[in-house]
């Protein structure tokens, strides 16, 4: 080998494969606005952002990034960017209001609109059915820690299917029901804002049970060709070192994180670990016969939410945390390197981890990137350009990562960048972008960051170069 050889090729291109999936994500509350239209009710992220001290500035999704009226000149902009897919969430408030009973006309035509708009375009459409906007209404009936609101959910999938299953392949039930659990009643930074450990374990298995019955009505409406999906936020969790410790403070948290979800949807039984663990909360008596059967209903791929991994040591963490009960004998620490606006890490190897485990624990089952993206403090320049390199780094360095699975044997069919537009980004109201399209909240105008034109470039090449 000469000296040349040696030498790292940068011309080359890292290709996917045909057929390879690009697509851009947004969830309905937060680009939506219309929250009051057309015979939407409040869901529980209505209430919550109204409740002074939860988010920041006091932002609402109430009119958020307007998606609601503009959602054709947003289409334009993915036919812009080239992608072939879009993964939007469907507001259960806005077509089935009370969360029960008749669906409102006028909600299923939006999203008739949406998706027809998109066929039209090219675009394939992903529809996901819950992304936290639950209707209040079930919140005061008892919410996720009542098994009723599961039952609830699949009545809404079983609408849903019906109003857009013949345009619809793709379909998702849960987005991160680790967040809507966790985060929603275990340390309530997240709507409904409850603080019980007990609630968010109860409101997991109601997730999990309300996916399987859903997978289940949804596979019963749809054309066979149609897909299934679940959607989670893996947690890529690393300990610190390999002492005994340091491994069980990982497996705690692997177990309240991701195999809380993986083990009763893909193979019908709850870790033995986590009932142990969480034995000073729950006896998990809430588990009825069945439902662990019900919750690991054939689904057709699942759906990875990545953004940083989470390095842990043997300890304790302060109080209020999310990890019912975990948190005493886990210390959460900073992973080393350059952070996001959101303070989280840049770390593309937690991608690659978490793509390889899951090729090794769940042969035969297709993945698919459903979110992965970074919010950056952009802005305009006084030419009108918004520059944001440091994104194009962190998606360039991710989408290596999956190029690297891929060829490692990872079966990974997609990739869909979070997110299209910045939009209303939870507890943190609109001071957190995410967006590859900027968007001037004051007048709704949109504009391409240097992102978007970036990875128009990485759709129309098929890679990176
Ligand atoms: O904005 C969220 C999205 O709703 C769910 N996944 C993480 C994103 C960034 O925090």
């Amino acid at each position: 080998m000469t000296a040349l050889d040696a030498r790292p090729d940068t011309t080359a291109t890292l290709r996917f494969p045909a057929g390879f999936r690009w697509g851009t994500a947004t969830a309905a509350y937060q680009i939506e606005g219309a929250a009051a239209e057309d015979g939407r009710t409040p869901s529980i992220w209505d209430t919550f952002s109204r409740v002074p001290g939860k988010v920041r500035n006091g932002d609402t999704g109430e009119i958020a990034a307007d998606h609601y009226h503009r959602m054709s000149e947003d289409i334009a902009l993915m036919r812009r960017l080239g992608v072939t897919d879009y993964r939007f969430s469907v507001a259960w408030p806005r077509v089935q209001p009370t969360g029960r009973g008749p669906a409102v006309q006028k909600g299923l035509d939006f999203y008739r609109r949406l998706v027809d708009e998109l066929l039209a375009s090219g675009i394939r459409p992903v529809a996901t059915l819950y992304h936290w906007d639950l209707p209040q209404e079930l919140e005061d009936a008892g919410g996720w820690p009542q098994r009723e609101t599961a039952q609830r959910f699949a009545e809404y999938a079983e609408i849903m299917a019906g109003a857009l299953g013949d345009r619809v392949a793709t379909w998702t039930t849960l987005n991160e029901p680790w967040c809507a659990a966790f985060l929603g009643y275990g340390n309530g930074v997240h709507a409904p804002g409850r603080t019980s450990p007990l609630a968010s374990l109860r409101a997991a298995h109601h997730f999990n049970l309300a996916h399987g019955w859903a997978a289940q009505v949804l596979r019963s409406h749809l054309p066979s060709r149609s897909e299934v999906s679940l959607t989670l936020n893996l947690h890529a969790v690393r300990p610190l070192s390999e002492s005994a410790a340091d491994l069980d403070a990982a497996r705690r948290i692997d177990a309240v994180g991701n195999r809380i979800f993986l083990d009763p949807v893909f193979h019908g039984r709850l870790p033995e670990d986590l009932i142990r663990d969480t034995a000073p909360v729950t006896d998990w008596s809430f588990v009825a016969d069945g439902d662990l059967e019900a919750a690991s209903a054939p689904i057709d791929s699942l759906g990875i939410n990545y953004y940083s991994p989470t390095v842990v040591a043997a300890g304790s963490s302060d109080a209020p945390s999310p990890w019912a009960g975990a948190e005493e004998h886990v210390r959460f620490l900073p992973a080393p390197g350059p952070r996001t606006a959101m303070d989280w890490p840049v770390d593309a190897d937690g991608l690659y981890e978490l793509l390889t485990r899951l090729r090794d624990d769940l042969p035969g089952v297709p993945l698919v990137i459903t979110e992965n993206g970074a919010a950056y403090d952009d802005y305009a320049d006084p030419a009108g350009e918004v520059k944001d390199p440091e994104r194009v780094a962190y998606l360039r360095a991710h989408l290596a990562a999956v190029h690297r699975a891929i060829e490692d044997g990872a079966d990974v069919r997609g990739y869909f960048l979070w997110s299209l537009l910045d939009n209303f980004e939870w507890a943190y109201g609109y001071s957190k972008r995410f967006g590859i399209v900027h968007v001037d909240f004051a007048t709704q105008r949109r504009t391409f960051k240097g992102s978007a034109h970036w990875y128009a470039d990485v759709i129309a090449r098929g890679g990176l170069t």
